[in-house]
């Protein structure tokens, strides 16, 4: 058995649902080269990797394509995250505010290994937990505080990221659940839900207000601010499907797609990759909607997401 082989076998053993044998909740070596939890519920089925506990693959339906977008060129196993699925930035979004710091964009814990905290079967739904800490030199840039991130697999895909501040001084932090969505065509789709909010032009450092709902033509990069209780809807034209996007603990929402001239500088991206992927991210974006977490307190942004053909 390979190193991987003796992981997943040991996580199947302990977590596993049923104990020790396949079933709605397994834990398997993937091809992308690390460990993946199956979750499996009826004709749905998610795959998350234990890197990043990163969202792989969601399924709702045997007769649908995958929802998430997965780069080809991606693996598992090269210290940086899959470009694809659901990343999970944290304690930090986008550039970290200190830039002499010369850390990472989107946090410390997109492509380390995460912990499987517990797995549970509930009718109609299969879950996993995972959990990440922070080492004390991470600690001494975001305080001392701790990840979950779980992941509930029904007819619908919900994914909670929970923080809990374990320090003696509130904390402030930003975050994204990063959702790369497989759509068929991008110039046969749209964004709706967002028309009336403000957003700051990532390309341009600009402000504006969004008019109806969200087409593309070109690079989109976009932080929409105060987005609470808005749901989002993805209307693929080419796919011949929706996705509706619902958030909690979530006050920003970023839409992005690199278009070509960047998708070829990414490097981990088709150059036509761009075509048929969309981010649409349940995020609370800084500064303007930071979080703040008092000692002692948790935290949850939630992401809830449901497929249907149109
Ligand atoms: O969410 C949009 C964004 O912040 C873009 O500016 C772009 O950088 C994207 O994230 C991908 O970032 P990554 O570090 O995964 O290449």
């Amino acid at each position: 058995m390979t190193e991987l082989e003796r992981e997943a076998a040991a996580l199947q053993e302990r977590f596993g649902q049923p104990r020790g044998q396949p079933g709605p909740v397994a834990f398997t070596v993937s091809p992308l080269g690390g460990v993946v939890a199956t979750l499996t519920v009826g004709v749905a089925s998610a795959v998350v990797a234990l890197q990043g506990a990163q969202v792989l693959s969601w399924v709702p339906r045997q007769d649908q394509p995958d929802v998430l977008w997965c780069s080809p060129l991606s693996r598992l196993g090269l210290g940086k995250p899959v470009r694809g699925g659901i990343p999970v930035c944290w304690p930090w979004f986008g550039p970290h505010a200190d830039a002499a710091l010369a850390l990472p964009a989107h946090g410390f814990v997109r492509a380390v290994p995460w912990a499987v905290e517990s797995a549970d079967l509930r009718p109609g739904t299969a879950s996993v937990t995972f959990a990440v800490s922070l080492t004390a030199a991470q600690q001494a840039v975001a305080g001392d505080v701790r990840a979950r991130l779980r992941v509930n697999l029904g007819s619908d895909l919900e994914i909670e990221l929970i923080t809990t501040n374990n320090g003696a001084v509130p904390v402030s932090l930003t975050e994204a659940l990063h959702t790369y969505f497989a759509i068929g065509d991008i110039g046969a789709v749209s964004v709706a839900g967002l028309a009336g909010q403000t957003y700051l032009d990532q390309l341009t450092g600009l402000d504006a207000t969004q008019s109806g709902a969200i087409t593309f033509d070109q690079e989109t990069d976009r932080i929409y601010w105060d987005t609470s209780g808005k749901i989002l809807r993805i209307q693929d034209e080419a796919l011949g499907r929706s996705i509706d996007i619902g958030a909690s603990g979530s006050a920003s929402t970023v839409i992005w797609n690199p278009w070509h001239e960047k998708a070829v500088r990414l490097g981990d991206m088709p150059p036509d990759g761009y075509r048929t992927m969309l981010c649409a991210e349940t995020a609370n974006v800084g500064p303007r909607n930071a979080v703040s977490i008092a000692p002692g307190d948790t935290h949850t942004l939630a992401a809830r997401f449901k497929s249907a053909k149109i």
